[in-house]
């Protein structure tokens, strides 16, 4: 498969997850299932903290570990900060992978635990990852009366 179809379909994917965010209100941003359960906010930091874990420590090692990789959900107060927050660690993403991703894909990764696995596998896991958490963030906006963006 053609790399930029993937790529392009995260397009996509944060598009969806941007348009979500766009229909709640700061103050629905606690918002939790049940007690217990992830924020709207804390989903939406994980989202972003798994793009910096996975690729600025696992890949590249410029941050030491998953607890630098970490955004606090207590530092991202309104809907603009958390879409900053999205499209800032995207950004960086994009810096890293776009120039030459074919190539990129195709090295070699050694997992912190041991295991050899490829770029291409984490960039899919990645993407896997944030629609997963997205159907998360959709769900969340149908228990508050809103409709979600269709797939
Ligand atoms: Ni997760």
């Amino acid at each position: 498969m053609d790399a930029m179809v993937v790529w392009k379909h995260w397009t996509q994917v944060r598009e969806g997850l941007n348009t979500a965010l766009d229909l709640l209100a700061d103050d629905q941003l606690d918002f939790t299932p049940r007690a217990g359960l992830w924020s709207l906010r804390e989903t939406v930091c994980h989202i972003a903290t798994v793009e910096k874990g996975w690729f600025r420590y696992i890949i590249t090692h410029e941050v030491s570990g998953w607890a630098e990789a970490e955004y606090p959900p207590a530092s991202y107060p309104s809907v603009a900060a958390l879409k900053a927050l999205l499209a800032e660690e995207h950004a960086r993403s994009v810096a890293y992978f776009l120039p030459d991703l074919e190539e990129k894909l195709a090295q070699p990764v050694l997992l912190p635990w041991g295991k050899e696995t490829s770029v291409a596998w984490i960039l899919l896991h990645v993407l896997e990852h944030e629609i997963h958490h997205r159907g998360e963030v959709y769900l969340m906006l149908g228990m508050l009366g809103i409709e979600a963006p269709d797939v």
